[in-house]
């Protein structure tokens, strides 16, 4: 599924993520064949412009986190775009609690999917908890109604059929034994034609007003790309959707369809349908997708980590701290307790292609930080402030505060110089994290 776009997407991302230094040039040429990417899957055109234009100016615009590499910072803006693409937050079904009715109506073309999804939408709630009532009120289709029923039977729940000729009746029906009998839920599957008619709005208009269906789904093959979205547009226009069920997913759809509904309908997908029985329904994740899309799962939780514990200003800080040769102890030990709730550090660096065969890796040792920082806490405010009042008597009771020896302490405190004097001398080239963090971890 989107396994084209993603192989194509992947390998983009993949090289861009890997470099050290990205120029506007570089922006643009990836951006460029993001385009022709995504041209390809089928989504739709202005989509891709809106797309394009909002990620070439952010990319453009905005200022790099030190920490990671410009390039991890790029993919993960292309990213979120994508995510936003897709719908941003996953959303699931406005259902009403248990004690009152929730009516969800299926609709969509003929062959969608419609039948088959309300049986997998019926165990899929079954297994939440929920007593839902099948409905079948397709009555144009002669083998239809028994279609659901060996379908319900299936999943296990119970199937409302009535033998007359108005889809309408057999819905009053349905909704007055669900009463009755106590089902909380009532999905309604109705017919479909070859293409959107005016027979089957009116009849749909029909079913929704006897219905008030807190959820109006449109049922739509994902195969059948923009015009899935066409599709949508036509049916909001007469029942007003509440949201989307792709089905077909799991063959290769192109994805246009995932990728331009939201922003061109509004309506959120709120499921993937992802095989032929009745299991293979899946809550829409626009995350999930979007790095099935990029690939780049790992990047993208590398800057997010990174944005999280630097911000763009605290970065900056530290760099005219080191420039202006203010940095002192206090500024290490903050520094200790990003670099912490960052994770593992050397996780992280085996996250960072620019760090990786530097040595830095090998250096960081977590541990000694720890010994490290508890030397720091162990001083006054005034010499972190200035290491170079802390003479031998207070080395020693430093070193029995902190569980160190004095010969720690006094490594400890050459290192410290011995970095600041570096500091100074580093230029802002990206090897100055690596250098920076071989520093402070090292021992
Ligand atoms: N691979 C795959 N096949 C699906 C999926 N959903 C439905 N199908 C298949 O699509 C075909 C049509 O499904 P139906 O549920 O009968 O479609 P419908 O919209 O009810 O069709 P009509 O009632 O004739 O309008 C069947 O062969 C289903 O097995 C899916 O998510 N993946
Ligand atoms: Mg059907």
């Amino acid at each position: 599924m989107l396994d084209r776009l993603s192989g194509k997407l992947g390998d983009l991302m993949r090289q861009i993520g890997g470099k050290a230094h990205i120029s506007e040039k570089n922006i643009q040429d990836a951006i460029n064949e993001i385009k022709i990417a995504l041209l390809e899957a089928d989504v739709n055109l202005r989509v891709v412009r809106r797309f394009v234009n909002q990620a070439t100016e952010e990319a453009l615009g905005e200022k790099v986190l030190r920490s990671v590499t410009p390039g991890q910072q790029f993919v993960k803006l292309l990213y979120d775009k994508m995510v936003a693409l897709l719908g941003g937050e996953s959303q699931g079904l406005a259902l009403k609690g248990p004690d009152t009715q929730s009516v969800i109506l299926l609709a969509g073309l003929q062959g969608s999917g419609k039948t088959t999804t309300a049986a997998k939408l019926a165990l899929h709630l079954r297994g939440q908890g929920r007593r839902p009532l099948l409905v079948a009120a397709d009555l144009v289709r002669p083998a239809a109604v028994q279609q659901l029923v060996v379908l319900g039977e299936k999943a296990g729940v119970e199937v409302h059929h009535e033998d007359v000729k108005d889809p309408v009746q057999v819905v009053r029906g349905a909704l007055s034994r669900a009463r009755k009998e106590q089902f909380d839920t009532v999905i309604v599957d109705t017919s479909g034609r070859l293409q959107a008619d005016e027979a089957l709005m009116a009849e749909l208009v029909r079913i929704r007003d006897a219905a008030s269906p807190v959820e109006v789904l449109l049922v739509a093959d994902a195969m059948t790309g923009q015009n899935a979205v066409d599709i949508a547009r036509e049916f909001d226009a007469r029942v007003t959707l509440t949201g989307v069920i792709l089905t077909k997913f799991d063959s290769d759809t192109r994805g246009g369809a995932a990728l331009s509904v939201k922003s061109i309908t509004g309506k959120p997908i709120k499921f993937v349908g992802v095989g032929e029985k009745l299991d293979g329904l899946e809550a829409f994740h626009p995350e999930r997708i979007a790095s099935r899309i990029l690939g780049m799962g790992d990047v993208v939780s590398l800057v997010e980590k990174a944005q999280a514990t630097m911000e763009q200003g605290e970065a900056e800080r530290l760099q005219d701290k080191l420039a202006s040769e203010t940095f002192t102890l206090e500024d290490m030990l903050d520094q200790y307790r990003r670099m912490r709730k960052m994770g593992s550090i050397q996780s992280i660096m085996e996250m960072i292609p620019g760090l990786k065969g530097t040595g830095a890796e090998e250096k960081i040792d977590e541990q000694g930080m720890k010994r490290e920082e508890a030397i720091i806490l162990s001083m006054t405010r005034k010499e972190r402030r200035n290491y170079r009042i802390i003479g031998p008597k207070r080395r020693t009771r430093i070193a029995r505060g902190s569980g160190t020896s004095v010969f720690e302490v006094n490594r400890f405190l050459k290192k410290f110089e011995k970095t600041c004097l570096m500091m100074k001398k580093m230029s802002k080239n990206s090897k100055y994290q690596a250098q920076v963090l071989s520093q402070l971890g090292g021992s």
